[in-house]
């Protein structure tokens, strides 16, 4: 017969074996590794891989709420290493996306400041800072690199990404070359 004398240990056990798997699922959901992010097919792009990158792009972020360089060209399918480095005295971050989604976005942080966000296709980086994103660009259009802390996106922190596609660029060599 169990006697609550013998059941405690029983429930104390159970109690701790709950808590202890409880802290695992925890743990490894916050702190497991980046690569383990699902790779989503947005309308700007993929997350790549480091075995992907066909070259580097330095993208400096300041206080004078701009990106240096202000305009980027990618080729379709490109897989970029951006480095962010922020060398301003505040926060700055890097999203990349299209217009729409970006200033709906931006709207979202103004309404909700402390909105907590994390996509493989954004690096927020404290001052002195750099960050990196492994990015593949592979739809062709106009997209843009914003920060969309509050006022940030609101003073023109937007940088111009066009992603061509090889065959419409070569297309359009033929066009003007029949012309001449
Ligand atoms: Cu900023």
């Amino acid at each position: 017969m169990l006697t609550p004398r013998m059941l405690t240990p029983i429930v104390a056990g159970l109690m701790l074996g709950m808590a202890s798997l409880g802290l695992h699922a925890h743990g490894s959901k916050e702190h497991g590794p980046r690569q383990a992010v699902v790779k989503e097919q947005t309308g700007w792009g993929i997350a790549g891989d480091a075995e992907q990158v066909s070259r580097s792009l330095e993208v400096v972020m300041t206080d004078d709420m701009r990106f240096t360089p202000a305009a980027v060209k990618v080729s379709e399918g490109e897989t970029l290493r951006i480095v962010v480095r922020n060398a301003g005295q505040m926060m700055h971050e890097l999203v990349i996306g299209d217009s729409e989604a970006l200033a709906e976005h931006a709207e979202m942080m103004v309404r909700f400041p402390n909105m907590e966000h994390d996509e493989p296709y954004m690096a927020h980086v404290p001052p002195g800072e750099t960050a990196e994103i492994i990015w593949t660009f592979n739809r062709a259009g106009e997209f843009e690199f914003a920060c969309l802390l509050p006022g940030h996106y609101q003073a023109g922190m937007i940088a111009k990404v066009v992603v061509e596609s090889p065959r419409l660029a070569s297309r359009e060599h033929e066009r003007s070359q029949s012309v001449q």
